[in-house]
């Protein structure tokens, strides 16, 4: 037996705080809270999440070691025959821990591997019962707790968070009246308008089959041959290309539902509506290069930022907000609300806000909630139906589909973050893992031996519907796509007319980095086509790098001249800078350097920033050592009076060769804003950086607070890159 040193202790210590196992008590958490939940279904609330999840939570603390059955044990050393040999098949306590080991992976997700999640609560605005009965938008300040993961698309589990990607927003309501969600994502629309394509993206956006490369990454042939192929692709692609695919956090990221749903009262009346989530946060996203640097030195990184936001109590909140129109506005808006590929401009139907989620609690444990949460489209309140959008039917299928193949069986509702919080009554049984323990051996409907329960909802309280009335499906069969869906170019184009000069210099530099890694010269040219369609000058000017295409003359068959305001992330100033992260630069060597930032750390904290202060090593006061720190970790940099000679010399076996210096220069080659006080200006004439936009210089402490609020705001200064020469021939 190894010598557990304080094994008495131990003892001691669990039995004062009554371990069940030694005191004999038993677990009843799981039944109190059974009947609480049943008085607050029927009383029409739900149970808050801390309390809800209590039930299911193993806590170790002053605990023995057991078998999965409750035995308690010794499993630090396996049973062998002699002290030198074989170990021995008798062993179930080897035999179980690595049995358990050899079991822990479920497949992860084929799409949406990668992800974030949080637990916070909904609170409504208003009561919405005029236009929908989901119980929880019926009155002003109704609370609904929830869960929200958000993620990449096409990188695996262990990718990078900063892959240039579509970002899935999936968010989940535990109403009183079951769970809702709204699996979306951080674009209003998607990539193609027939879910029968989605397992020809997937395939195409993947990594090569043959030798898995590129890892989460759209740069390569058979992603760029089938958004040539395929148009309904491009509206998406130009949005990812504009800043949406690689935004500086989760919690800078919009969310969108996407396709058209329809609210129903309870009196039958419909309306359609498009469900938005607008962060409150703002829109904010890397550069390129930014983004590549942040995939090397820290992939985890907007996984870390969403868990340290809401642990400092810098709760991220988004607004609810729907678009809402009448059933016959399908096609009163140039194109048709079922086609996933199209969005409504704000200018056409405004967004009305309804009410606010805020995440404010980190899971516990990854696997058990994050991983686990199975979000369904078709998980749905009554209130709330569904469109004929053919993307939304195939999600229908697909989801639930998905979920069986990860959980290995239909229970994966018991899980306690998939669990409503309100009780379960069906007929349903069985299965792999049945959680619950089922009392009604009548279990069929209509019966009399269990006097007809569960009864149909819609006869009782329950109120149970969700297909609107008049709600009419009919025609022939047919494989045909709708004329309706037909133009995949106006949309795109009208992106394209929305971004500023700098935006669009932006989408021309995604696209040639892009384009530049195809191969198939077939490939590069089908892109320059269909580019062409877009906007001869974007054509024109992508073009310039591919060399070997052929440029063909302006089609200007959907060229239009439309705009909307709401898609320019960089135009935008952002709303807070609560939750960014701030560098000040310091050298352990310098008094006066490290005195100022401690009263400039104390002082930019104040403005809700998460500061550090760099130094050569961690002594008291310093945050991060230039031996770890990169201008990825900083929206912005200040430099401090004393600390010159580090940025001058830039050598010290501290720290690799320049980078002290190397630290501002990325910050500034980034868009960032970057300053100095008082005499560290002068290290400014040491690198590459330009006076202008978003660079600070000032000897007063409160001017450069002010300058680096509104330049945190700004949170990019795109004038300091070049833009193309005006491409001649542009249309
Ligand atoms: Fe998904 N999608 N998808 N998708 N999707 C999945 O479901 C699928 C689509 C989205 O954090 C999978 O549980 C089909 C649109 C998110 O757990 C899978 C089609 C939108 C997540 C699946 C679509 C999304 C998924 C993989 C029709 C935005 C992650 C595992 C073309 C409106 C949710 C799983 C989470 C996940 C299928 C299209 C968003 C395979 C067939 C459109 C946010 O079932």
């Amino acid at each position: 037996m190894r010598s557990f040193v304080c094994f008495s202790a131990v003892v001691a210590t669990a039995m004062a705080a009554g371990c069940p196992y030694l005191s004999g008590e038993v677990d009843t958490r799981g039944e109190e809270l059974g009947k609480r939940q049943a008085a607050d279904s029927l009383a029409g609330t739900t149970i808050a999440t801390e309390e809800f999840l209590a039930q299911f939570e193993l806590n170790d603390t002053n605990a023995y070691m057991t078998t999965d059955f409750g035995t308690p044990i010794d499993e630090a050393v396996s049973l062998k025959a002699g002290l030198r040999g074989p170990t021995l098949l008798e062993d179930f306590i080897y035999r179980q821990k690595l049995q358990r080991f050899d079991h822990e992976r479920i497949p992860e997700r084929p799409v949406h591997a990668r992800g974030a999640g949080a637990y916070g609560v909904f609170t409504s605005y208003g009561n919405y019962s005029n236009i929908t009965a989901a119980s929880f938008l019926s009155e002003a300040g109704k609370q609904t707790p929830m869960f929200a993961r958000l993620s990449t698309v096409i990188g695996e589990r262990g990718s990078t968070d900063s892959a240039r990607d579509v970002h899935g927003f999936a968010t989940r309501f535990y109403t009183d009246e079951g769970n809702f969600d709204i699996v979306g994502v951080n674009v209003p629309i998607f990539f193609i308008n027939d879910a029968i394509l989605f397992p020809d993206l997937i395939h195409s956006l993947k990594p090569s089959p043959d030798n898995q490369v590129p890892q989460a990454a759209t740069a390569h042939d058979s992603a760029y041959d089938f958004f040539s192929q395929e148009p309904s692709t491009l509206n998406m692609v130009m949005m990812v290309m504009a800043g949406y695919g690689i935004p500086r956090s989760l919690r800078h990221i919009d969310g969108h539902g996407v396709h058209t749903y329809r609210l129903v009262t309870e009196e039958g009346a419909t309306k359609l509506i498009k469900w938005h989530w607008t962060s409150l946060q703002g829109k904010a996203s890397y550069l390129w290069e930014e983004a590549q640097a942040v995939g090397g030195k820290n992939s985890d990184f907007h996984r870390q930022d969403l868990w340290n936001a809401i642990e400092a109590g810098i709760y991220p909140e988004w607004e609810l907000g729907i678009q809402i129109f009448d059933e016959d506005q399908q096609l009163a808006f140039g194109f048709d609300v079922l086609d996933a590929t199209k969005f409504i401009p704000n200018e056409i139907v405004p967004i009305t806000p309804i009410g606010k989620m805020t995440l404010n609690a980190n899971p516990k444990n990854y696997f058990a909630e994050t991983e686990q949460i199975g979000f369904q489209p078709g998980h749905i309140v009554r209130g709330i139906d569904f469109s004929d959008d053919p993307i939304l039917q195939g999600r229908l299928y697909s989801y639930l589909d998905a979920q069986l193949n990860r959980y290995g069986g239909p229970n994966f509702e018991q899980a306690p973050v998939n669990r409503p919080r309100v009780p379960i009554h069906n007929n349903n049984r069985d299965g792999r893992a049945q959680a619950y323990i089922p009392t009604n051996i009548a279990a069929y409907s209509p019966n009399t031996i269990n006097f007809g329960s569960p009864m149909e909802a819609n006869q009782t309280t329950g109120n149970g519907f969700f297909t609107a009335p008049n709600r009419y499906v009919s025609g022939p069969l047919t494989r045909e796509l709708s004329p309706t869906f037909a133009d995949h170019w106006s949309q795109p184009r009208l992106v394209w007319n929305s971004l500023s000069s700098a935006e669009q210099q932006i989408v021309v530099n995604g696209l040639r980095f892009e384009t530049s890694h195809v191969v198939s010269l077939t490939v590069r040219q089908n892109v320059i086509n269909q580019l062409n369609m877009i906007d001869h000058g974007l054509a024109v000017r992508v073009a310039q790098v591919l060399v070997d295409v052929t440029i063909p003359p302006p089609d200007t068959t959907y060229y239009n001249d439309n705009k909307t305001s709401y898609l320019s992330i960089f135009s935008n100033p952002l709303p807070t800078i609560q939750g960014l992260n701030f560098g000040i630069l310091a050298s352990i060597y310098s008094n006066e350097s490290m005195s100022q930032a401690a009263s400039l750390s104390q002082q930019f904290a104040a403005l809700g920033l998460f500061v550090s202060v760099v130094a050569e090593n961690l002594a008291p006061g310093v945050n991060l050592t230039y031996s770890a720190a990169d201008a990825i970790d900083f929206d912005g940099i200040l430099v401090t009076p004393g600390s010159e000679s580090i940025f001058i010399n830039g050598t010290s076996p501290l720290y690799p060769l320049g980078r002290p210096l190397q630290v501002l220069q990325n910050a500034y080659d980034y868009g960032k804003p970057v300053g100095a006080l008082g005499s560290a200006s002068t290290v400014f004439g040491l690198v590459r950086i330009i006076e202008g936009p978003g660079v600070y210089f000032s000897n007063s402490t409160a001017t450069l607070l002010s300058d680096f609020e509104a330049g945190l705001k700004t949170f990019k200064f795109l004038s300091r890159f070049p833009l193309d020469p005006v491409v001649q021939g542009e249309v």
